[in-house]
């Protein structure tokens, strides 16, 4: 079994002697992998004024758990979520499991006087998110902090595009643009996994991908969608099961295929409150596209564009400046001022997909230390939730304009 993580205590030494925070996940997949890797690191990179301890990682297989432990770098492996909350060495649960338990644990571990970290979407349904800011919004009158892991907020180029907008270097907005493209699920003979089922994931490319760009489209503008018009599709709508007709997932079956009961890809456009238009693209049908999140800002004094496959770059025009020498310029996003950089390394040698982890667990600890309220909230995770029931609402009434309920 892995020893829990401790900060560099060679460097200052006095890093050993802040309080720890006991972090307990649970689930331990692609997520789990990642914020593990941001609890592993963020102690040693930033100056954090509590200690992050890896204290226990929660699963219900015990061999695959107690391996995932070790390889992931957790002190322990629980099999029973409710344990895992139960531990007095576990001061913070994290929640990287299917949305279909989000509600459950996240609601179980406010009530235990534990903080908490929720993977995106919130949760599965409107009602379930309602419940959990309800609690969250309790539980911080008792000091305790929740937050939802949109992680694309993370990154130090959107960070600055947030500070750009609004220190108004682009004025006031009239468009937004966001694609958010993977095509993984190209193959019809990708089989169906629990992100295909509504029970287990809630939607498809909708509440996997249209969750990010939502949060992050509203993050950067500063303001919320009050209205969508949308269309969504499943284009392949039975796939094979994994493993054949005797896996988890046969009951949904015969003859060794399910039915998918997500939508593959979603397509909405949005109006700001300011009244600025936004479109929007989510899909894992774009053939070659891996994970190509975009997204511009075009104002009236100047644009900024994002994409995260040059994830060290920020895209800006300046349309104050005379036309014959404006355009486009890019921002190597590694300066020691811009945000989060001044812990990295010097600048141009630039960050990943991985450090937005780190960043989100530095955020949370801060927030936990001043006793301050983390963005984003789970009352946040909630309005991106509405945005989601408003698109689904409009698809189903063949894009219909559906305003976002309040
Ligand atoms: C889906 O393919 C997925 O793994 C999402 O669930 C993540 O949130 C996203 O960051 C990458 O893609």
């Amino acid at each position: 079994m892995g020893q829990p993580q401790q900060p560099d205590e060679a460097e200052g030494g006095s890093a050993a002697e802040r309080p720890s925070l006991g972090v307990g996940m649970v689930g331990y997949a692609f997520m789990g992998a990642a914020h593990s890797q941001g609890w592993r690191t963020v102690g040693r990179v930033f100056d954090l004024a509590r200690r992050p301890v890896l204290a226990a990682v929660c699963g219900r297989d015990g061999q695959a758990v107690r391996a995932a432990a070790d390889r992931l770098g957790w002190a322990a492996a629980e099999t029973d979520w409710r344990a895992l909350i139960a531990r007095d060495d576990v001061d913070l649960v994290d929640i990287c499991t299917p949305g279909d338990s989000h509600a459950e644990i996240a609601l179980a571990a406010l009530a235990a006087g534990k903080h908490v970290l929720c993977e995106k979407p919130l949760a599965n349904t409107v009602e379930e998110a309602e419940a959990m800011a309800e609690a969250a919004e309790a539980a911080a009158g008792r000091g305790q902090v929740a937050m939802v892991g949109f992680n694309y907020r993370r990154v130090p180029a959107t960070s600055l595009a947030r500070k750009m907008v609004a220190e108004g270097r682009i004025g006031a907005l009239r468009h937004v643009r966001v694609t958010y493209l993977q095509d993984w699920l190209v193959d019809p003979e990708f089989p169906l996994t629990w992100r295909l089922r509504k029970e287990t994931a809630g939607s498809g490319a909708l509440g996997d991908l249209g969750a990010h760009i939502v949060d992050l489209a509203q993050y950067l503008v500063g303001e919320s969608l009050v209205g969508v018009s949308a269309l969504t599709e499943t284009f392949v709508r039975e796939r094979p099961l994994p493993g054949g007709a005797t896996s988890g997932l046969s009951a949904v079956s015969s003859d060794g295929v399910g039915q998918v009961t997500v939508d593959d890809a979603a397509l909405f456009t949005g109006r700001f409150t300011s009244g600025a238009l936004a479109s929007f693209e989510a899909t894992r049908y774009a053939t070659g596209r891996k994970n190509s999140l975009c997204i511009e800002l075009n104002g009236e004094k100047g644009s900024l564009a994002f994409d995260l496959e040059r994830l060290n770059e920020l895209s800006y025009h300046d349309g104050t400046e005379p036309g014959t020498h404006a355009g486009f310029r890019r921002i190597l996003v590694t300066e020691p001022d811009h945000p989060y950089l001044e812990a990295w390394w010097p600048p141009g040698h630039g960050l990943g997909y991985e450090h937005t982890f780190v960043h989100q667990a530095r955020d949370l600890v801060n927030a936990i230390a001043e006793g301050s309220a983390p963005v984003p909230s789970f009352a946040d995770g909630l309005q991106v939730q509405r945005v989601l029931a408003a698109v689904e609402e409009s698809a189903a009434k063949n894009s219909v304009y559906t305003p976002v309920v309040v």
